[in-house]
């Protein structure tokens, strides 16, 4: 299997996040969360590490508005020059609201504006992280569209959480999202979102088009991230109506439970016959994740792999979330190999 990985990821390494009453803790999603899976994909014999070639901007800006892009682009070398005491990380403390929001020129005023929480931490090479992350998806985007049964993208930043025109939850560019739109103009596209939280990035930005078909499987955001996206009421608008399917699961969801879930998700996928699947998988469904409270095993994984490999449609694979790290590797190759 083809599996799109670079080494620019590491530019991008802020050394915190805030979590949940303002405690600073080590960033979670972390280059070592890169390291364990290729050392695991290193160790079986069916994965070809390739660099992925540059598919330029274009891709990008069909996605996420082109200003949002410009604020990534531009807003470390701004915050270099500001007059803020703390430059290690840019982060604002104030957050617009989608109402309607003004949208001021300031750089603090704009991070607020283009950031939804206090986990998308702005570092140096945070940009070019970001860019790598998404040519890895278009590489296994196109990968796929010759004819590969399978291509995984091993993205880091991760994306499912960036809308539009903002970043979320350690996101940037929605990775999944720019493959999917990549594909959408070869064939129809299912996208299934498998990561612990909900994709709401994903759902925000396919949520008025018939032609992806978008399906979160998550934990209900009544009580988890991102909280404001992710309920089963929402099931899309416009064109899009009825194209869009979220699945909130509760606090200890086992195994059995999940594949249930999973089920009738694919049931969806087999009905609306896509020429492509879009996978935004997330290993934090797993047991002893540190940010999950789903109890999903290892072989639980392995079986939610063949599961979604039985619908037999050319497959990308796009890494999102996950945070044990320890068991990070053997999650990932779990999954995959049922895509062999
Ligand atoms: C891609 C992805 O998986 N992003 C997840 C971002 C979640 N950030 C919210 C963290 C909420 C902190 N809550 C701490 C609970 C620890 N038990
Ligand atoms: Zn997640």
């Amino acid at each position: 299997m083809k599996v799109y990985y670079s080494e620019t990821h590491r530019k991008h390494e802020p050394l915190f996040e805030i979590f949940d009453g303002g405690l600073r803790v080590p960033y979670l999603e972390n280059p070592d969360r890169m390291d364990r899976i290729l050392k695991a994909l290193r160790a079986t014999d069916w994965a070809d590490i390739l660099e992925p070639n540059d598919f330029g901007l274009d891709p990008i800006y069909t996605v996420h508005d082109k200003d949002y892009v410009d604020f990534l682009a531009s807003s470390w070398t701004e915050w270099l020059a500001s007059d803020a005491m703390d430059k290690s990380t840019l982060l604002p403390a104030t957050f617009a609201l989608r109402r309607t929001p003004q949208k001021p020129t300031s750089l603090l005023g704009r991070a607020g504006y283009y950031m939804m929480d206090l986990s998308a931490c702005i570092v140096e090479g945070t940009y070019q992280a970001a860019l790598a992350s998404a040519n890895c998806a278009l590489n296994a985007a196109e990968a796929v569209a010759n004819g590969a049964r399978a291509a995984f993208a091993l993205c880091r930043p991760p994306g499912h959480h960036a809308g539009k025109d903002y970043a979320a939850g350690y996101c940037f560019i929605n990775n999944a999202a720019v493959a999917a739109n990549w594909l959408s103009t070869k064939g129809s596209v299912a996208l299934l979102d498998i990561d612990y939280h909900c994709g709401n990035g994903t759902q925000d930005i396919f949520y008025e088009r018939a032609d992806v078909l978008t399906i979160s499987i998550h934990a209900d955001p009544n009580f988890e991230y991102p909280y404001y996206a992710g309920y089963a009421t929402e099931t899309g608008s416009g064109a899009g109506l009825g194209f869009h399917k979220n699945m909130p699961l509760e606090k200890g969801t086992d195994n059995e439970r999940y594949l249930s879930a999973l089920e009738e998700a694919l049931v969806l996928i087999r009905k609306f016959a896509p020429a492509y699947l879009v996978l935004s998988a997330g290993m934090d469904i797993y047991a002893d994740d540190p940010l999950g409270t789903i109890k999903v095993t290892t072989a639980g994984i392995g079986e939610i792999g063949r599961r979604i490999s039985a619908l037999d449609l050319p497959t990308v694979i796009v890494m999102e979330g996950g945070y044990n790290n320890d068991a990070l590797g053997r999650n990932v190759v779990e999954f995959l190999s049922a895509f062999q």
